[in-house]
């Protein structure tokens, strides 16, 4: 019999200093144990203890030198998790905050996620305390050279494959990948989200926030409504937010914020055109990290210093980072009569905010169900990479379509409770953990 608080006291002690880590296990843990605890299979096989525990931790130097000649060192990280259902699968985030913990529980989270895909992936994260902010190009350029020549030791198509996250764009992908084939002189599509014209895939830029809508929209089904017509918070400027807001619109609804570290716009017209889209990817290109000069480009109010949660709006979708929405911010959301929160960035929410959200009964989706989307398009990158050829964007968008709709089904699965609110977050982590429990029971220790 496992009790959580004593599971939990033992995690804590042996990761002292990894709030991140100990945060993701514990939503985790406190979904799952009645599931535990009714198998006697997970507990002979010490599921618990395996599973939250990564197989390995690689840290690495990065040393690289600036456009004035300045030498400078970063830490490099790749967590390779667990690869009970697949290889290695997960991005690479380049930020400022990245630390051990960090890439632990985002490495954590994906293995989840990624049994939610139903695709044969198992579940990484990388990335390094570099921060692309006010660097030029070639600085990133020869950041990228630097640390593959460190990763590409550790990776491989069948054994990890990483892809982007915060940070990592088409840009710093391409970078990396060139860097792999010159060194491995390998043309395997070891990583994903690589250019269209070098093997990547139709959609896996726009997938994570493609997929996050249609999740959205089978959550406003279970709720006798639609997207259609609904206001819509966004926070994030980058490419989740990105898709999420071209999928909201395609799909009638209407995003009336993005956000930035500086603040926040407010576009009561909605960020809903052409025009609009492609100027966020100019700001992102831009490397500044401000959203500031779309207000002044489109006539938007812009908020200097705050988050978009004080808007009165239906739907909410963090895209940013970890733990960007409080409780203070869900207070405010309820307060003023949101429907449902969507986290879309990797657990977007803290603890106490999603806590809040479902105490009011305020629909919730984690972001390990509704930003899958992401890696399932890459997952469907490295099938087409094996099969060596292309599939339209219809059909890539087709099967990211259905693949967030088996995951929406199994959330509602394990999630329903007595009184009819679906708790999406506990239906994920039981649906995700089941998987990779059922498989590690069979694979032997
Ligand atoms: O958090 C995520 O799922 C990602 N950054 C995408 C990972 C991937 O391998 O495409």
């Amino acid at each position: 019999m496992y009790r959580l608080d004593d599971f939990m006291a033992d995690l804590e002690r042996r990761n002292p200093s990894e709030p991140e880590f100990i945060q993701a296990v514990r939503e985790v843990t406190a979904s799952v144990i009645d599931t535990v605890n009714d198998n006697p299979m997970y507990i002979k096989n010490r599921i618990l203890e395996r599973i939250t525990e990564p197989d390995r931790v690689i840290s690495f130097k990065v040393e690289w030198e600036d456009d004035d000649g300045n030498i400078h060192v970063n830490r490099g990280y790749r967590v390779q998790f667990s690869n009970a259902l697949g290889p290695y699968k997960g991005g690479l985030r380049f930020h400022a905050s990245v630390t051990e913990g960090t890439m632990k529980f985002l490495a954590f989270e994906q293995v989840f996620k990624n049994a939610l895909t139903t695709l044969p992936m198992g579940g990484g994260k990388g990335g390094s305390d570099f921060s692309p902010k006010g660097r030029s190009d070639a600085e990133i350029l020869r950041f990228c050279r630097s640390f593959m020549t460190e990763l590409y030791k550790y990776i491989g198509p069948d054994t990890d494959v990483p892809a982007g996250d915060v940070g990592v764009g088409g840009r710093e992908i391409g970078y990396l990948y060139g860097q792999y084939k010159r060194i491995v002189g390998e043309n395997t599509g070891v990583l994903t989200g690589k250019g269209y014209g070098w093997g990547g895939s139709l959609v896996r830029p726009e997938a994570t926030g493609f997929g996050t809508m249609y999740f959205a929209d089978n959550m406003m089904h279970d709720m006798g409504t639609e997207l259609k017509g609904k206001r819509i918070a966004v926070s994030g400027f980058g490419n989740v937010a990105w898709g999420a807001v071209m999928k909201a619109s395609q799909l009638g609804a209407k995003v009336v914020t993005i956000s930035g570290p500086d603040g926040y716009i407010y576009d009561e017209d909605g960020v809903n055109t052409p025009e609009k889209w492609a100027y966020m990817l100019s700001l992102r290109a831009s490397n500044n990290d401000v959203v500031k000069p779309y207000a002044q480009r489109f006539k938007a109010q812009f908020v200097e210093g705050k988050k978009p949660w004080e808007v009165p709006v239906d739907l909410a979708f963090p895209c940013a980072i970890q733990n960007e929405l409080t409780a203070d911010d869900a207070k405010a959301l309820v307060s003023n009569g949101v429907k449902a929160v969507i986290e879309t960035s990797n657990m977007g929410c803290t603890l106490e905010a999603a806590e809040l959200l479902k105490a009011n009964k305020i629909a919730f989706a984690p972001g390990k169900a509704a930003n899958a989307g992401g890696v399932a398009v890459s997952g469907l990158e490295m099938s087409q990479n094996a099969m060596h050829l292309h599939w339209s964007a219809s059909e890539v968008d087709e099967r990211l379509r259905a693949i967030m709709g088996s995951i929406h089904e199994e959330c509602v699965k394990y999630g329903k409770t007595d009184d009819g609110y679906i708790d999406y977050a506990k239906g994920a982590n039981i649906a995700g953990f089941r998987k990779v429990a059922d498989a590690m029971c069979q694979l032997g220790y």
